[in-house]
């Protein structure tokens, strides 16, 4: 039982996912970098990229984090975020 339980929480840990948010509001470089700032803060985020051409931001982050703090990170830049996909990351 115990040895089960030691090698779950590595597991758990190091369980990671990717989203994709849309941010139909950034319209020139200027908004990526507010939304890629915004976004970095997030406790977490191992990875980001925002690309203008999509609208949207794609993030590799600790599994587990709230829709909720995203969204958030997003509007302190005046825009609003729509999640549009997440899923868990093997490796
Ligand atoms: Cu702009």
């Amino acid at each position: 039982m115990k040895k089960i339980f030691f090698f779950l929480i590595p597991l758990v840990l190091l369980a990671r996912e990717e989203l994709i948010i849309k941010v139909e509001g950034m319209h020139c470089p200027l908004c990526t970098t507010a939304v890629k700032k915004a976004l970095k803060k997030v406790e977490g985020v191992e990875s980001l990229k925002v690309l203008l051409e999509t609208k949207s931001a794609t993030i590799v982050a600790k599994d587990g984090i709230e829709d909720k703090v995203y969204l958030d990170a997003v509007k302190t830049t005046g825009y609003d975020g729509v999640i549009f996909s997440r899923h868990h990351l093997k490796d």
